[in-house]
């Protein structure tokens, strides 16, 4: 039975604004802090019920990722890691936007609906950024889970992918005692010595790498992760928190947005740095050539490197196994070209949002996924793993068996519930020692098409439909020829707007020939 009278009780005390709605988007709630307090305790509520309905353990993370310090946010993962079914969200929506009398028939309709046991125990983990306002809203995820009897562990302050990893593990029978942030530090640690080891030598010169941390969480939890790395690798943090604001001119996305390095950190000719967002499930690598120009390896840079690594160990191993590689209509046109022309690997298009991505690469053995934007991973099928792991036991050919151990650490490297911006830089800085690779090296794998991403605040939106993974708009009508009539005028081109689903503004991305013909043709 749910307690009624203590979830209207509690109600009252994290009571909603009035006059406000929100929406579940891509990545959750996401507005000014100050407004989110009822919709924490909300979400409380809710993961109950989902943690119930799925006897498995959910979990909730407060963060607003890339966005402003005074924002905040929430969202629900769920059992295997990934993010919220669909039906959910739109449950998760209708209860934040509920008035207080109405909370308790959508929770009974919610069980109704979703056959939700009652008596069936629950479990939800927590976890939060480093934002001024996390700790007290996640005391009212707290306040929530508790009303209606869950039972919980908060993690404190831990990366949106830690969080994943955490519910993964707990769900996962044979790992659930390995749902300590300590237990992933040590299974990434052991994966990332085990595949380098072929790469440093005694004596070698160290490989560094400067990292600017956004500010934020990835700054705390880089640190704890570098005291199990090798010296071999040396990381040097920048934007650790101590005196900028998070995400405030620094940051994987403002890097990518601007093309131009954060502030905060001194980027010498040829040096390899990188940057985190503020939750750290994103990153982007970049450097000032021996010119000064700034050079940057987006999501689109780091897909390519990691597949075609994954390529050349699986010809190695002598198996067929089925690779792809899933981008979104933001890929810069020449990746594509390059993964499809020169590498030869499959590669599909889809909507924006991490969930459309994971769903797709969860089609092949190895589907390798990232945003332009710097946010992703790797997913390997349960056969393609099992085989592997076989072949790097059993093969009696050297180095068929081999390069099988090399696949087998990467698998282990790789936080495969969600893009880790820690796991992937530790994947990349493996590869490019093995390669023997300067950041150059892996640049010059293909040039970038010029390119510029605006937003653009309109009255509503939503007018805007798209279709064909939102490379062309259906509607309004005659928008999409006007563009294709903007086009024609350019070399290289190709152009599409979309509305976010995280920001109320309509985007438009361009690319051309020339950077000025990029810019003109997106503004
Ligand atoms: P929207 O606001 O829907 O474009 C943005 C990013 C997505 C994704 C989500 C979630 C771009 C163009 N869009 O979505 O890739 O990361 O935020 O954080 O980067
Ligand atoms: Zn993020």
């Amino acid at each position: 039975e749910m307690d009624f009278d203590a979830v209207a009780k509690y109600s009252v005390l994290h009571a909603k604004p009035s006059g406000l709605t929100l929406q579940y988007g891509t990545a959750g709630f996401r507005t000014k802090a100050e407004n989110l307090d009822h919709v924490m305790y909300r979400m409380g509520l809710l993961a109950v019920l989902r943690s119930k309905q799925t006897k498995s353990t959910i979990g909730v993370m407060v963060t607003a990722s890339h966005n402003p310090e005074e924002d905040n946010g929430v969202k629900l993962v769920d059992p295997l890691g990934e993010m919220l079914a669909p039906s959910w969200e739109e449950y998760a929506t209708c209860l934040t936007n509920a008035e207080e009398q109405e909370i308790q028939t959508i929770l009974s309709d919610v069980c109704q609906k979703e056959a939700v046991s009652l008596h069936q125990d629950a479990f939800i983990v927590i976890g939060r950024d480093t934002r001024p306002s996390s700790k007290k809203l996640s005391q009212a995820v707290i306040d929530g889970v508790s009303v209606l009897g869950g039972q919980y562990h908060d993690y404190g302050l831990v990366t949106t992918p830690q969080l994943h990893y955490m519910v993964c593990c707990w769900n996962t029978q044979e790992h659930y005692e390995k749902a300590t942030v300590e237990a992933y530090y040590q299974k990434l640690a052991k994966a990332f010595v085990e595949l380098t080891k072929q790469a440093f030598s005694p004596g070698d010169s160290h490989r560094s790498l400067k990292v600017d941390c956004a500010n934020g969480i990835g700054a705390l939890k880089l640190q704890e992760m570098e005291c199990h790395l090798p010296r071999e690798l040396l990381i040097q943090m920048y934007n650790n928190g101590t005196k900028g604001k998070l995400n405030h001119l620094c940051g994987a996305d403002f890097v990518k947005v601007h093309q131009k390095p954060p502030q905060g950190i001194e980027v010498k000719p040829n040096e390899r740095c990188c940057s985190f967002d503020g939750d750290a499930d994103r990153i982007v690598y970049f450097y000032n050539d021996a010119a000064g120009h700034f050079h940057l390896l987006d999501g689109d840079k780091i897909a390519t490197l990691i597949s075609t690594f994954l390529k050349e160990l699986l010809s190695k191993v002598g198996q067929t196994l089925t690779m792809a590689v899933v981008q979104t209509a933001y890929a810069n046109g020449s990746s594509t070209r390059y993964l499809e022309e020169t590498m030869k690997v499959p590669v599909h298009c889809v909507k924006t949002g991490v969930k459309h991505l994971h769903q797709k690469a969860q089609e092949f053995d190895i589907g390798v996924y990232f945003e332009a934007n710097g946010h992703g991973t790797v997913l390997f099928s349960k056969a393609a793993v099992e085989k592997i792991r076989h072949l790097a036991k059993e093969e009696k050919d050297n180095q068929k068996r081999e390069a099988a151990k090399m696949l087998e650490n990467t698998i282990d490297l790789i936080n495969q519930t969600v893009g880790d911006a820690i796991s992937d830089l530790l994947v990349i800085e493996a590869i490019l020692a093995l390669k023997g690779f300067t950041v150059h090296h892996w640049d010059a794998m293909y040039t970038d098409l010029p390119n510029r991403q605006l937003k653009i605040k309109v009255a509503d939106r939503r007018v805007i439909d798209t279709a064909d993974a939102e490379r062309r708009v259906v509607a309004p009508p005659g928008l999409q020829e006007k563009i294709d009539g903007l086009v024609k005028k350019y070399k290289l081109s190709r152009a599409f707007v979309r509305p976010s689903g995280t920001e109320d503004v309509v985007r438009v991305y361009a690319e051309a020939d020339t950077q000025e013909n990029a810019d003109t043709l997106a503004h």
